[in-house]
């Protein structure tokens, strides 16, 4: 049994299509407080985030726009995330993905405060690894990953507490990569298990070795879902849609291997868009996904026997 504190962030600051902030909202209606019970579990809901709001921060890349209202979205966060973590598991219900800004960071304090290593896990067709100064197209939900890595050009942020070693972050779903990112990233160990890698290999064993790793240290596990990891042929609700996604099946393998490691400590839920959804399919395959990871099975054999 988990005590699962959902964390409502409708923050749609970090990019311009608007309705990421109808998330949240979305996922209640979808019923992953419900799922969550049925599994066996305790929710508490402690509603939607709400940040003060704050005078404009100028920025010297023109193209970066909601700047404070993205930085007050990131303290709130991060404050929200780091109780929770000291009560439970967190799931963040976005919301746009520079809501990672602020969860992971309240995150990483828990893992400061417990004095385990933090690993984070990366869903998502984008490497999310932009800093506000190499953004072209200014929407700073392209800049979470470099933030959590400790990289330079967060000066208007709240310092990011104990930089994530890039060693510790591992992406799966990869398709879209802007050459800024691809050059920042080569130097570092980023693991990125692009598709191509999930099309030699499956995306079965590279995750393993993942979660060894995570294992081997007692580490904390985070585990970032942007709805664009997925093909947009089965979630549509998205306002990225990059063709060549994971499948339903490798995204619910990959959350009932999470599950069985045992090792998933917080989650982000991230870039659904309610209203481009398809009579809400989106919002209800990314909560059967939640029920996956949070252990429902296909059949419940008493060992693992494959
Ligand atoms: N790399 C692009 C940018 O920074 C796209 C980022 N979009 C995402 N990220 N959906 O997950 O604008
Ligand atoms: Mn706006
Ligand atoms: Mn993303
Ligand atoms: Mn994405």
């Amino acid at each position: 049994m988990t005590h699962c504190i959902l964390i409502g962030a409708p923050v749609d600051s970090g990019q311009k299509r608007a309705g990421c902030l109808m998330g949240p909202a979305a996922y209640r209606v979808a019923g992953l407080a419900q799922t969550l019970v049925a599994l066996g579990h305790g929710v508490e809901d402690r509603g939607d985030v709400s940040p003060a709001p704050r005078d404009p921060v100028p920025h010297a890349n023109p193209a970066v726009h909601h700047l404070a209202e993205t930085i007050g979205w990131t303290e709130a966060l991060s404050e929200a995330g780091s109780d929770a973590m000291a009560n439970g598991f967190p799931i963040f219900m976005g919301g746009d993905h520079s809501l990672s800004l602020g969860s992971v960071a309240g995150v990483a304090r828990h893992a400061v405060r417990v004095g385990r290593p933090l690993f984070v896990l990366w869903l998502d067709a984008h490497t999310d690894f932009h800093t506000p100064e190499t953004t072209q197209s200014g929407n700073l939900h392209g800049t979470p990953v470099a933030y959590i890595a400790g990289r330079l050009g967060f000066d208007d942020f709240p310092p990011f507490p104990a930089p994530v070693p890039p060693a510790n972050i591992c992406m799966f779903g990869i398709r879209s990569v802007d050459e800024a990112e691809q050059s920042a990233l080569m130097p570092e160990e980023v693991e990125i298990n692009d598709m191509r890698v999930l099309d030699e290999r499956g995306i079965g064993a590279p995750l393993r070795e993942f979660l060894a790793r995570v294992e081997a240290v007692n580490g904390l596990l985070h585990v970032s879902l942007d709805v664009d990891f997925l093909d947009p042929t089965i979630a549509p609700a998205v306002g990225t849609t990059v063709p060549g996604g994971t499948t339903f099946r490798e995204a619910h393998l990959v959350m009932e291997l999470l599950h069985e490691s045992g090792l998933v400590t917080s989650l982000d839920l991230v870039e659904l868009n309610p209203f481009l959804d398809d009579r809400g399919r989106t919002a209800r395959l990314m909560v059967d996904l939640v029920g996956s990871l949070m252990g429902r099975k296909v059949f419940d054999r008493p060992t693992r026997s494959f």
